[in-house]
């Protein structure tokens, strides 16, 4: 039956997956959810995830949602192929790449998502995006950059000097927000920077990159 993902390749989180699956060099089948047809409120689909979002992975007799949960899961399942995401074999790099993990999903993505929403999709359903809901958290993301520039001034990645699971994790949001004027917030910072152009030219990146188009 094999891997399938069931999403959109421009949502963030659907590219996140698709990243892990390329990294461990997984064959996959992206299968399309309508969500302008409400397709991921529809009892089947609630089924596979009771709060209606995307993606859900399915694998054989498995279906997981939540897109850290899945891209650790992948990581874990194919560890004897692909790039090594989560350095097992050595518990205190393991350590750290579960604490660079979550520092994404508890500082970075909660100071980030409400600047790309508003500037990137709020405007495509033809609305203003709110600027004081972006300005409020760009004080908070310059705060969560400052602590990155000052770890990225000690290792070439967020772990370490290894890219892990942990650095793939912060790509989709930071790859729209590099389509705004908020660019500069990772721009003006020479680690951050240099970290950012490292991730983002991997070819796994430039493949799901390629499918973010915005309507
Ligand atoms: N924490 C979830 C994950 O990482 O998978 C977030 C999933 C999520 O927000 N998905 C969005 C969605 O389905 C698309 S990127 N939005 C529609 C909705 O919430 O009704």
């Amino acid at each position: 039956m094999g891997v399938k993902v069931l999403g959109i390749p421009m949502s963030t989180c659907t590219a996140r997956v698709l990243t892990s699956l390329l990294e461990k060099e997984v064959d996959y089948e992206l299968v399309p959810i309508d969500m302008g047809k409400g397709e991921h409120k529809q009892p089947g689909y609630l089924a596979k995830h009771p709060f209606g979002q995307i993606p859900v992975l399915e694998d054989d007799d498995l279906t997981l949602f939540e897109s850290r949960a899945i891209t650790s899961y992948v990581s874990y399942k194919y560890k004897d192929q692909g790039t090594d995401l989560l350095r097992i074999g050595n518990v205190k790099e393991t350590a750290l790449v579960g604490v660079w993990i979550e520092v994404e999903s508890q500082q970075y993505n909660p100071a980030i998502l409400p600047i790309v929403y508003q500037l990137v999709i709020v405007p495509m359903y033809g609305q203003s995006p709110d600027l004081a809901i972006v300005e409020a958290h760009v004080e908070k993301f310059n705060k969560v950059l400052d602590v990155y520039e000052a770890r990225l001034g000690h290792s070439k990645y967020l772990a370490g000097d290894f890219f892990s699971l942990a650095d793939l994790n912060h790509f989709p949001f930071t790859y729209y927000l590099m389509k705004t004027q908020y660019a500069s917030l990772i721009n003006s910072r020479p680690h951050v920077k240099a970290w950012w152009e490292a991730v983002s030219s991997r070819p796994a990146f430039k493949k799901v990159a390629e499918n973010m188009t915005l309507a």
